[in-house]
C-alpha cells in the first residue's frame, strides 16, 4: 500500500498553512504531585545459586536470576569485553546486493555479532575509515545508565566521529537479551553500518542450543543517502528485496537463502530483530510455532504463536523445537503490506530462510504454513516477567504529532512534535551544552525536561496530523511501560489503560492516525531521544530529546575525556562555514536551512479521527 503513501504526498503540495494550531485542553485534572517509582513487586532477597544450562535457564549466578528487576540491579564486577569496528565505504557483491556503494563494519554486512554477559563491561573502539562522512554508534536499547556520552546519537550526545578518527565507547550490560546497533548518523544505517548484540544472561524457557541472530531488514540496491535526499520531497522508495541474516534470493535467480541447521529432538532459542529502514514483518516457520520469551529486553511470560509481528527495532527471543519429520521448513517473512510493500513481493519467490534438518537432503523446502498477516500493528499482551506499577495519578504531558511542508524548498517535508522539527547542531551537541552549564533550548530543539529524581513522567504521543501513517517510537536510556493506545484522539480518562505490570520494551508502534501513551521513571541522569525508527522520519525531524535530571548529569557521567576529545576532533573537520557536504536533513539518521516555522507550521485543526 506504498500507493497510499504516495497519495498522502502527493497532495501536500497543494495544501495550504494555516497560522497558529489551538489544541484543546485535555480534559484532566491539575497535576498532583509526581509519584515514585515504586518498587518492584519481587522479592529483595537474593536469589539462590544454581547454575544456568539447558533445563534452567531461568538461574544466572548467586542474587541474580530471571526475577531479577534488571532497572534495580545488574551483576556487580563482570569482565570486560572488547571489540573494534571499523566502518568502511565500499561495493558490495554485485550478485546477492545489486553491485551498490555501501558503508560496512568490519567490511561485513550485517557488521559483527558482538557479544558479553549481563554485568559485564564493553568496550568498543569504533574507527571511521569513510572519506565524507561523520559518524556514531548507537546501542539499540542499552539503557546506558549514567553513560549517556556513550549513547550514540551525534548532536545530542556526541560530536560525530570525524573521518580518520576512532571513538571509544564504554558501558555496562545491565540487561541482557538480544539487540542491535546502528550508526545514528543521518540515513547511514540503511547503507550497513548495522550489527546484532547479544548479552548472555538468563530465560523463561528452557532451550538446548542458542541459534544466534537473526535480523530482518528491506534493502535497497540505490544507495540510501540518495534515496534519503529524494524521500524528503517525494515520498518513501519502494525496498528492492528483503535481507535475512544478510542474505536472500533476488528475483532473477540471484542469491541464496540464509540457512539454519537444527538436529531433530532439541530445541533452539533464535533471536529475531527488524534492522529494517521502513518495513513491518510477519514471520513464522512451518510446522514450528515460536514460544516467546522476550520482547526487546524485557523477559516475558512465555508464550506459544505460530507467527509474530515485528516492527522496526523490535525484537522477539523464541524458542522452537525440533520435533518435526527431518526436512526442510520455510521460515517465512511477510511485509506489513497495510504500511509499505516490497519490490521481491512481485517476484515468484518465498521471501524468508530455510529451516534444515541435519540430515535431510538440500533444497528448498516444500512445506506449507500459516498466512501470515499484513497488518502493522504490534504484538500485543506481552507481560513482563518481572512485574511493576506504574501510578495512575501521573498527568501525562502531551506531544502531537504533525508535518509541514516547505514549498520554498521544493515541497521539502517536516515531521513536528508540538510544531517543531528536531534539529541538530553536529558543532555542539546538547550534551556538551549542558556540561557547559549552558541551556539548551529554542526552535528545532525538542527538548522537554524531566526534573524529578525517580519520579514517573507519562507522555502521550498524539497524531493530529491529516497523514495517518503507523510509527515506531523508540526511546534511548528507558524502556518505557505502555499504559495504553488507540486510534483517533486520546479521550483524557484512564478508560482502558494498564498501570498494573504494563508492556515494557523500547520500540512501541503508534497507530495509524492514533495515540500512545507512555511512562518511564527520571531514574537515569542525562539526554535521551525518543524518535520514530523509520529512517526517513528520523530524518524528517520526527525526534524529541529528553534533558533528564539536568543538574545531576555532570556528576553521573564521570569520565567525559573521550566526549571532549570527540568533540575537538570533529569541530577542526566540520569547521563552521566550511563544510565538506552540507547537512540536509535532522542529523539524526542530517541538517537543512530551518524555514521561518512560525508561518510554514501546518493546521492540524484538519485532522479527523
Ligand atoms: C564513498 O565512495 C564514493 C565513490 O568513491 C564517493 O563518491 C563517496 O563520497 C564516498 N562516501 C564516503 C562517505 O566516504
Ligand atoms: C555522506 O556520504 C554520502 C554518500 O557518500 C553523501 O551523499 C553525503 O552527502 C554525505 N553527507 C555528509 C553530511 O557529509
Ligand atoms: C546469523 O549469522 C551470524 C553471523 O554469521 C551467526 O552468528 C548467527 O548464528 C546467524 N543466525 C542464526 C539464527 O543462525
Ligand atoms: C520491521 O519493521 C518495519 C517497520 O515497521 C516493518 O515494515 C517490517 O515488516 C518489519 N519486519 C519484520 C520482519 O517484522
Ligand atoms: C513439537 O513441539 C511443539 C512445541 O514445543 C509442541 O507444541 C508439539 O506438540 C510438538 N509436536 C510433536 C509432534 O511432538
Ligand atoms: C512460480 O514459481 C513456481 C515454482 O518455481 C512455478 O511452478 C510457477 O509456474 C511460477 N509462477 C509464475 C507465474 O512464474
Ligand atoms: C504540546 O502542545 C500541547 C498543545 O498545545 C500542550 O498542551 C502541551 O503541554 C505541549 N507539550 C509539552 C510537553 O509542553
Ligand atoms: C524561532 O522561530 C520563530 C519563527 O520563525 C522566530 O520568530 C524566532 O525568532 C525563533 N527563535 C529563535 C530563538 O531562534
Ligand atoms: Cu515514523
Amino acid at each position: 500500500m506504498l500507493l497510499l503513501r504516495t497519495a498522502c504526498w502527493l497532495t501536500l503540495s497543494s495544501l495550504s498553512f494555516a497560522g497558529t494550531i489551538r489544541h484543546e485542553a485535555a480534559a484532566l485534572k491539575p497535576a498532583p504531585a509526581l509519584v515514585e517509582r515504586q518498587a518492584p513487586t519481587t522479592t529483595k532477597v537474593p536469589d539462590g545459586a544454581c547454575t544456568n544450562g539447558p533445563q534452567t535457564r531461568n538461574c544466572w549466578s548467586n542474587g541474580f536470576s530471571i526475577s531479577t528487576d534488571f532497572d534495580d540491579k545488574a551483576p556487580p564486577a563482570g569482565t570486560t569485553v572488547t571489540y573494534h569496528l571499523e566502518i568502511t565505504n565500499t561495493t558490495l557483491d554485485p550478485d546477492k546486493n545489486g553491485g551498490r556503494l555501501a558503508m560496512l563494519i568490519n567490511n561485513q554486512y550485517p557488521g559483527p555479532v558482538l557479544r558479553a554477559k549481563w554485568g559485564d563491561t564493553l568496550v568498543i573502539n569504533v574507527k571511521n575509515s569513510l572519506h565524507d562522512n561523520g559518524t556514531g554508534i548507537h546501542w539499540h536499547g542499552v539503557r546506558q545508565l549514567n553513560s549517556c556520552q556513550h549513547d550514540g546519537v551525534g548532536g545530542v550526545t556526541e560530536c560525530p566521529i570525524a573521518p580518520g578518527e576512532t571513538r571509544q565507547y564504554v558501558f555496562k550490560c545491565t540487561q541482557f537479551g538480544t539487540t542491535w546497533y546502528h550508526s545514528h548518523w543521518s540515513a547511514q544505517y540503511g547503507e550497513g553500518v548495522v550489527g546484532t548484540l547479544i548479552i548472555d544472561g538468563p530465560a523463561t524457557a528452557n532451550y538446548d542450543v542458542d541459534l544466534g541472530t537473526l535480523p530482518i531488514t528491506d534493502w535497497f540496491y540505490k544507495p540510501v543517502f540518495e534515496l534519503n535526499e529524494r524521500a524528503q520531497h517525494s515520498g518513501p522508495p519502494l525496498p528492492d528485496n528483503i535481507l535475512v541474516n544478510g542474505t536472500h534470493v533476488n528475483g532473477n535467480g540471484g542469491g541464496s537463502y540464509f540457512k539454519m541447521t537444527v538436529t531433530k529432538g532439541k530445541r533452539y532459542r533464535i533471536r529475531l530483530i527488524n534492522t529494517s529502514v521502513d518495513s513491518v514483518f510477519h514471520v513464522s516457520i512451518d510446522g514450528h510455532p515460536f514460544t516467546v520469551i522476550t520482547s526487546d529486553f524485557v523477559p516475558i511470560r512465555s508464550f506459544v504463536a505460530d507467527q509474530l509481528a515485528l516492527n522496526i527495532g523490535q525484537r522477539y527471543d523464541v524458542v522452537i523445537n525440533a520435533n518435526q519429520t527431518a526436512g526442510n521448513y520455510w521460515f517465512r517473512v511477510g511485509v506489513g503490506t497495510a504500511c509499505g510493500s516490497n519490490a521481491i513481493l512481485g517476484a515468484n519467490v518465498t521471501v524468508g530462510a530455510i529451516l534444515h534438518y541435519e540430515g535431510a537432503s538440500d533444497g528448498n523446502p516444500t512445506s506449507s504454513g500459516v498466512t501470515l498477516k499484513t497488518d502493522c500493528t504490534d504484538e500485543t499482551n506481552l507481560t513482563p516477567f518481572v512485574p511493576n506499577q506504574v501510578p495512575t495519578s501521573v498527568v501525562p504531558k502531551e506531544l502531537d504529532l504533525d508535518f509541514f511542508v516547505d514549498s520554498a524548498q521544493n515541497n521539502l517535508f517536516r515531521w513536528t512534535i508540538n510544531g517543531s522539527t528536531h534539529i541538530v547542531d553536529w558543532n555542539q551537541p546538547s550534551l556538551k551544552t549542558t556540561l557547559e552549564g549552558d541551556t539548551v533550548g529554542g526552535n528545532n530543539t525538542n527538548l522537554y525536561e524531566m526534573p524529578e529524581a525517580n519520579k514517573w513522567y507519562v507522555w502521550w504521543v498524539q497524531t493530529t496530523s491529516v497523514i495517518r501513517l503507523a510509527h515506531p517510537i523508540h526511546l534511548h536510556g528507558h524502556d518505557f511501560y505502555i499504559l495504553g493506545r488507540g486510534d483517533g484522539r486520546w479521550d483524557g480518562t484512564t478508560n482502558g489503560l494498564t498501570f498494573n505490570n504494563p508492556t515494557r520494551r523500547d520500540v512501541a508502534t503508534l497507530p495509524a492516525g492514533g495515540y500512545l501513551l507512555l511512562a518511564f521513571p527520571a531514574d537515569n541522569p542525562g539526554l535521551w531521544v525518543m524518535h520514530c525508527h523509520i529512517a526517513w522520519h528520523a530524518s524528517q525531524g520526527l525526534s524529541v530529546q529528553f534533558l533528564e535530571r539536568k543538574n545531576e548529569i555532570k556528576g553521573a557521567l564521570g569520565n567525559t575525556d573521550e566526549f571532549n576529545k570527540g568533540c575537538r576532533e570533529w569541530n577542526k573537520y566540520w569547521t563552521p562555514g566550511n563544510h565538506p557536504y552540507e547537512q540536509t536533513d535532522s542529523g539524526l539518521k542530517r541538517r537543512w536551512q530551518p524555514p521561518q516555522l512560525g508561518s510554514m507550521r501546518h493546521s492540524g485543526s484538519v485532522w479527523r479521527s
